[in-house]
Order: structure tokens, then C-alpha cells, then sequence
């Protein structure tokens, strides 16, 4: 053993006692009197099996970033080992400086221990309030791809990513190897993956843990790396053997990068990855009541659970606890010296890393266009509708492309795409930069550069990754999905979600932009490629989410998009969603308007509405308006006597309609939709989704009639599809007829006569798309009228 072997060693065996005594001590923590019943936590919950591993990686870490003077941040994918991140934060000092009762000394260890998966006391698993976590580690799979996030455009970053090897076996992590193939290293930092291979998950093992070198080796120098080897079984020293590995992989990561920032970098390059051998629960208990528990998957959680009552497992818990000799490395006051010099100095320490905590200077807002810059230049009136069509993606694309541009100097946006930049109609933004790929390039590949700044790649989660590791260390960027696959990462956003909903309570975690998804290729243009391509459901667990921090707009046009568009870009700490066509759709809104309508939430449009109404239309999204819209004009021709309003919906938040942001309503819920007329509501998502929005509001519920997407899809003409689901300006004008009679307009006779008109037209058209394979001329030609 070499010096510093020691030296890590008695690091390592502080961790591993701060980390069993948090999740075992309630009292006695120093172990001064022999362990008792009392002693012991009432309820035992942590996980033990991987915190060995964790701990004697982060000491190293500790010693290289002393060795190398090294910015890093540690990301744990198994996040269950949170006992072994606070025994390290705890033992750096990082914890006393943002917890004043973890004071630096034994009332503060005994306060961290106790209150360690503790009734309101410290979580089990990492969370947002301990300092230096930007990935909860609760759902495995995200760490490779969250710390990929972090060190883009970050040049002087390394991010130690620890993944577990049950962790390995997900989808995410198995294609986030591949997030190497983005990475200049000219422009960006680095990731340092260690493979944790402690042979085991839950309750059996590992593929990798059963893998022998040679294949390990092979899959990852496939996948572009250069992996070492530490294998604590093999070893003599290995504390030696990870300290030369480590020193190896920091030196190679700098040589690259140097070489990439001088020009000299012509070819892909290979960033190493370590690969850890360590046995499950490392130095605990080997055998209880004849069970394997050490190097097996039964250390993973609390070994000797019965030791609050089972004396002798009291006694093996007793024995292990003892045999770190944690009086010997502890006084009360402070660390052993060889411990202490293992501590990097204030600035460099991983659980303090400025890059984790958002705000100044991590943090910048975007340098934004104004909107109105994008104006269309028009020859008709605006106020007349309809003036023209636009595509909102296009749009939308013409503004990134200008806020790339305005924000080069910063570095700190990005677009994250699954090969859509261009099906999307964002190709305005490869005026100004690339698609990100440092793999080998054809001729004739198109808009491929080393350092661009959209990242595209066909792993929905590697992309969400990457976004929340950008956004969480304070940068800007957008995910832009097909609607219906964006639910791929439903549960990743949900979980995103509950990061930022306490995060957002931690004093110290300072501003950092919102998440922002754009889903595009909606449920109502999916003719071509039919049923499996629509699925408006991701907007629902979105909403799910309590409090003012989740918002869907739904811009019913171009305008309406980019305003929408330009507010979530401006805004922090929330997560936006925005629902938008991208093909050409009528203009129904000024940019003023449009801006105002976001703003707001909910609007009556007035060009549409009459004084004193009988009937309200509603529509949330782009072609239920238009059919709204359609239904408005087709109502007013067959009874000119019932009076209509149109209330557009543009935006939702889990709050209701309208109340982005936790703002109130511009005017009270009566002042858009009365208090007893009739609502036909016409939705972009599932008639669920709004109906459980407007539960809350309406004093009498059964007055609004929602129609939106009812699952009935196939390859057909795009106005069919419209019918299929009742979302048709037919269906939306039938259910006004009935409600005309019901308020004595027109007769019930009257009523039931254009009712079987307009399912006339309804049969009628159906013959005509078989027929034909397209629309009817008066559906595709159609335009508003304004009212004579
Ligand atoms: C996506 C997901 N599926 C299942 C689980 C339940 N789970 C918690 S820990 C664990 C095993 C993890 O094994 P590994 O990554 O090897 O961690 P370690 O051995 O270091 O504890 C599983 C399956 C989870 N947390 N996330
Ligand atoms: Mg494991």
C-alpha cells in the first residue's frame, strides 16, 4: 500500500461509517456506549450495497480534482445511494455551509444521522435540496445523459458520472453512450463515466457484473470509448490502480480537448470511461443467519434489519459499525488530517459546485428578438379575418435562428431534436449553425458540424436528458418533439417536474430558464401517417402537476405561437409546453393581439362574437379554432337569430384555464364564459383533460359540452380525421342547433331538420373523401367571413 492508498483508505472508511450510521443511528452515533436497542432507528430505510462503491469513488475524486486542480461535478445515477453523497457532503464541509444545524462537528453528524429518512427530516434518495444534485437518481436511466447536458458548452467542466450496473440495463442509458458522438471537445467539457459494477441490482444480477473484460471492453471501445479497468477483486492496491486510472482518463480528456482547441484534433475522438469492479455492500456484513449478504444482491438495502430486535444481528451490526474505527478518524470537532488534506479547497468542492445552483453568473437570461421584427408583411387587414396563412414553426424557427445568433457570445442555447429540425420547419435555424456530430461525415450530409448547436439524435430520453443537465446548470434550450412521441419521456418529465417544484423552494438554488418543449405534428395532421402518430396525452400529465409552475399555450396561429413562444423562452423555473401546427393555418390574430391572448390566457375574439350571447364556442388549439370558427360562420347562416360568442383558450396550467404563471384571470371565469349559457368547447387534447380544468370553475358543469381527440384515427382525408373525432365545424354547428331549440330560437322542429341536413353533409362528405381520396373544395377552400 502506498502512502496515499492510506490515506484514501481511512477517507473512504469515514464515508462508509457516516453512511451506515445515518441509515441505522438514531442516537449514539459515535458508537461511545455499546449499541442498544434505543440506539437503533425505529424504521430502517436506506439503501447500503451501493454506498461502499460511491464513497470510495468520491474520495478519489476528491484527490484528483486536488492532484489536477479540477472543476468537477459529481452526478450518482443510483440515486438510493444518497447515504454515501451526504456522508461526503458532510465530510467536505458543503452540508454545514447550507444546513446550520449540520453543524461540523458531533451534534451536527448526530442531527444528519437521525435525520436521515427520518419523518420530515433528510429524503432517502438524492433530491434537490442537497447542495451539488442535478438528478434525483429515484428513476434510474438519466445520469449519462443529464451530465452529458451539464458539460455542453462548458469547456473547463467535468462531470464524474457514476452509473450503476442495474442503472446500465434501462433504454436510456443504454443509447446515452452514444451522447459522445455531440461532443466537441474544442467547445465543450467532458463526462468521465464510471461504470459501477457491483454485480448486482435488486434481487439478482447484473448483465454487465456477468460480462468478462474482453466483452465489457469491446462493447465500449464500440460505443467510442477507452475504458480502464479497476477491479477491487483483482487488485492488491487498488486504491493505487483507481489513483493511476484516474490520473490517466483527466489527462487524456485534457490532452484531447487541447488538441481540439489548438487544431490539431482531426479525427473522432475517444474520451476514456472507467469500468469498477467493487463487491455489492464492500466491507460489511459476509453472512447473516447463513445468508450471503456482502457481494450479493441482498446488501442493497438495510442488512440486519432485525437488529433492533434480533440480538444477535444487533451484534454482527454492532461488530461492522466498530470495524470502521471511526473514533480513530473523527474527535468530535474535526477530521483526521489525512482526511482533511482529501478535502478540495472552497470552490472546487463537487457538492459546491456553482454550476449545479443556477443564477448569476451560471445563469443568463437570452438576448430575444423582438417579435415584431417577425411581422409578416400583409395586404390585407388584420382586423378583417383572415389575412393570409403562416406556418407558427416556421416563424418560430425565423426568431431561434435570430436568438442563436444574438446569444453566440454566451453559448447558451440549444435546440434538442429527435431528426426533426427540418419535418419540424425550423430549418431557418441552419442559416446560423449546425446539427452536432463529431462521428465521421459523407459528401453529401447536410448541416453536420462538430461544434452545432442543435442536437439531434432519435432517443426522445437522451434529448430530454440532455436538456434538463443544460437547464438545471442555468442554460437555454428547447425540446421539439412529434406530439404523440413525446409521451417516450412522460415519466422522465414527471419526475423533472417534482425536481423543479422543490427546487424552487431551495433558497440557495439560484434562476435557471424553464424547460421548454415544443410538440409538433399534432394528432390532427397525422392523415398520412395515421393512428400510432396521434396521442395528445403528454399535455395531461403536465398539467397534472400542482402549482404555478406548468403551462400548455395552444396558439391557434403563427402570431399566437411566436408570442407564446417568446414568453416561455423569457421566463425561469417552470416547464412549458407549447402546441403548435406546422403547416400554414390561417392568421386570426395581430402580433398585438396575439401577444395580449398569451398574456392573458383567455380571450374573446371579438371579430367573431355577439353582444349578449345565447351560445359560446371554445376552442383551445389551431384547427379546432378554425373549426370553431367554421361552425361560427356555418350557425350564423342557418339561424341568424342565436347569438354567438368565441372564447379562444390559450393556455392551461394545472391552476385552469388561463392561469399561467399562478396570474389570475385578466376578468373572472363569468366575464368569458357567463354563468349559465351553453359552452361548446372544442379541444386539441383528450375531452378529459378539459373537462377536469373546467370542474373546478363551473358552478353548473353539464352546460359544457367538450368534443376533442376520441382515439378515432386511421390514414384518411385531414378534414375526415377532424369528423372521426366530432372535433368537425359539422358536429361543433349541430350541437349550437340543439342548444338553439333548448332556448327557444328555433323550434325543436326546426332544430331536428338542420340536426339531418348536417349529417347529410356529413354522409355526403364521407362518399366524396372515399371516392375522391381528398376533401371536399368547400372544406379545403374554405375562409371567414366577416359578417355582412
Ligand atoms: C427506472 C427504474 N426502474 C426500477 C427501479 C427500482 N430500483 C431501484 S434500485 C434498483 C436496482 C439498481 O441497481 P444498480 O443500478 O446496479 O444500483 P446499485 O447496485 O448501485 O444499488 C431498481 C431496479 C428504479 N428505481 N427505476
Ligand atoms: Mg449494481
Amino acid at each position: 500500500m502506498t502512502v496515499m492508498s492510506d490515506v484514501l483508505e481511512k477517507f473512504v472508511r469515514a464515508a462508509n461509517y457516516l453512511s451506515a450510521a445515518q441509515i441505522y443511528l438514531k442516537d449514539n452515533v459515535l458508537l461511545t456506549e455499546p449499541l442498544k436497542p434505543e440506539h437503533i432507528k425505529p424504521r430502517l430505510l436506506g439503501h447500503w450495497g451501493t454506498c461502499p462503491g460511491i464513497n470510495f469513488t468520491y474520495a478519489h475524486l476528491n484527490r484528483a480534482i486536488i492532484a489536477h486542480d479540477v472543476n468537477m461535478l459529481f452526478v450518482l445515477g443510483p440515486g438510493h445511494g444518497f447515504p454515501a453523497v451526504q456522508a461526503n457532503l458532510f465530510l467536505e464541509g458543503t452540508l454545514s455551509k447550507y444546513f446550520k444545524e449540520i453543524t461540523h462537528d458531533t451534534t451536527g453528524l448526530a442531527h444528519m444521522a437521525r435525520m436521515f429518512s427520518w419523518p420530515y427530516g433528510y429524503p432517502s434518495h438524492s433530491n434537490p435540496e442537497a447542495p451539488g444534485v442535478i438528478l434525483e437518481g429515484g428513476e434510474l436511466g438519466y445520469s449519462l445523459s443529464t451530465s452529458y447536458g451539464a458539460i455542453l458548452d462548458n469547456p473547463d467542466l467535468i462531470v464524474a458520472c457514476l452509473v450503476g450496473d442495474g442503472e446500465a440495463e434501462t433504454g436510456p442509458t443504454a443509447t446515452a453512450w452514444h451522447l459522445n458522438k455531440l461532443i466537441d471537445p474544442g467547445k465543450n467539457g467532458a463526462v468521465l463515466p464510471i461504470l459501477h459494477l457491483n454485480g448486482y441490482k435488486i434481487s439478482g444480477p447484473t448483465f454487465m457484473g456477468r460480462m468478462n473484460d474482453d466483452e465489457l471492453r469491446s462493447l465500449f471501445w464500440g460505443y467510442g470509448y477507452e475504458p480502464h479497468f479497476v477491479d477491487a477483486y483483482k487488485e492488491e492496491d487498488v486504491h493505487n490502480r483507481m489513483m493511476n486510472v484516474l490520473d490517466d482518463a483527466i489527462e487524456a480528456i485534457r490532452f484531447t480537448q487541447h488538441c481540439a482547441r489548438e487544431g490539431t484534433l482531426h479525427e473522432n475522438p475517444r474520451f476514456p470511461m472507467i469500468i469498477l469492479r467493487t463487491p455489492k455492500g464492500w466491507g460489511s456484513i459476509d453472512y447473516i443467519e447463513g445468508n450471503k449478504i456482502e457481494d450479493n444482491c441482498l446488501s442493497h438495502q438495510v442488512i440486519a434489519d432485525q437488529a433492533k430486535t434480533n440480538e444477535g444481528q444487533r451484534k454482527q451490526l454492532e461488530d461492522w459499525l466498530r470495524s470502521y474505527r471511526f473514533h480513530e478518524l473523527f474527535d468530535g470537532q474535526k477530521f483526521d488530517d489525512d482526511i482533511q488534506s482529501l478535502i478540495p479547497r472552497e470552490g472546487r468542492r463537487m457538492g459546491d459546485n456553482p454550476h449545479a445552483h443556477g443564477g448569476e453568473p451560471i445563469y443568463k437570461p437570452l438576448v430575444l428578438p423582438a417579435i415584431e421584427e417577425y411581422d409578416k408583411e400583409t395586404t390585407c387587414d388584420l382586423t378583417s379575418p383572415i389575412c393570409g396563412t403562416e406556418s407558427g414553426m416556421e416563424k418560430i424557427g425565423a426568431y431561434l435562428r435570430d436568438a442563436i445568433r444574438a446569444n453566440e457570445h454566451n453559448r447558451n442555447l440549444r435546440i434538442m431534436s429527435p431528426d426533426e429540425t427540418y419535418s419540424n420547419k425550423l430549418h431557418a435555424v441552419f442559416e446560423v449553425t449546425k446539427r452536432a456530430f463529431v462521428w465521421p461525415y459523407k459528401d453529401w450530409d447536410k448541416d453536420m458540424a462538430w461544434d452545432g448547436r442543435v442536437l439531434e439524435m432519435l432517443s426522445e430520453h437522451s434529448l430530454q436528458g440532455l436538456l434538463q443537465g443544460y437547464v438545471l446548470t442555468g442554460r437555454h434550450g428547447v425540446f421539439v418533439s412529434y406530439e404523440a412521441f413525446v409521451q417516450i419521456v412522460a415519466s422522465m418529465a414527471d419526475q423533472y417536474a417534482k425536481f423543479l417544484k422543490i427546487a424552487r423552494e431551495v433558497k440557495w438554488r439560484g434562476t435557471i430558464p424553464s424547460l421548454n418543449y415544443i410538440l409538433t405534428s399534432g394528432a390532427w395532421r397525422q392523415e398520412h401517417n395515421g393512428f400510432s402518430h396521434q396521442n395528445p396525452g403528454f399535455i395531461d400529465g403536465v398539467l397534472q402537476r400542482q402549482g404555478c409552475f406548468t403551462n400548455v399555450y395552444f396558439p391557434a396561429d403563427a402570431n399566437s405561437a411566436l408570442a407564446a413562444f417568446d414568453i416561455m423562452m423569457k421566463s425561469t423555473k417552470e416547464i412549458n409546453v407549447l402546441v403548435c401546427e406546422k403547416r400554414p393555418l390561417p392568421v386570426w390574430r395581430t402580433l398585438a393581439e396575439a401577444k395580449r391572448d398569451m398574456e392573458d390566457g383567455v380571450s374573446i375574439w371579438e371579430f367573431a362574437s355577439d353582444e349578449d350571447p345565447h351560445v359560446i364556442f371554445a376552442a383551445a388549439g389551431d384547427y379546432p379554432t378554425l373549426e370553431a370558427l367554421a361552425a361560427i360562420s356555418l350557425v350564423r347562416t342557418y339561424v341568424p337569430a342565436l347569438r354567438i360568442r368565441f372564447v379562444n383558450i390559450a393556455s392551461l396550467s394545472a391552476l385552469g384555464i388561463g392561469n399561467s404563471q399562478c396570474r389570475v384571470l385578466r376578468h373572472n371565469f363569468k366575464y368569458y364564459f357567463t354563468d349559465d349559457k351553453p359552452v361548446i368547447v372544442n379541444f386539441h387534447g383528450y375531452p378529459q383533460t378539459m373537462k377536469q380544468v373546467l370542474f373546478d370553475y363551473a358552478l353548473n358543469p353539464q352546460r359544457f359540452i367538450v368534443h376533442g381527440y376520441e382515439e378515432s384515427g386511421s390514414t384518411t382525408t385531414p378534414f375526415d380525421m377532424m369528423v372521426r373525432n366530432r372535433v368537425d365545424r359539422f358536429h361543433l354547428a349541430m350541437e349550437a342547433f340543439a342548444k338553439a331549440a333548448e332556448q327557444k330560437i328555433i323550434t325543436e322542429a326546426e332544430a331536428q331538420r338542420l340536426i339531418s341536413e348536417f349529417q347529410e353533409k356529413l354522409a355526403e362528405h364521407r362518399t366524396y373523401v372515399i371516392e375522391h381520396g381528398e376533401d371536399l373544395a368547400e372544406i379545403t377552400n374554405w375562409t371567414w367571413q366577416s359578417r355582412l
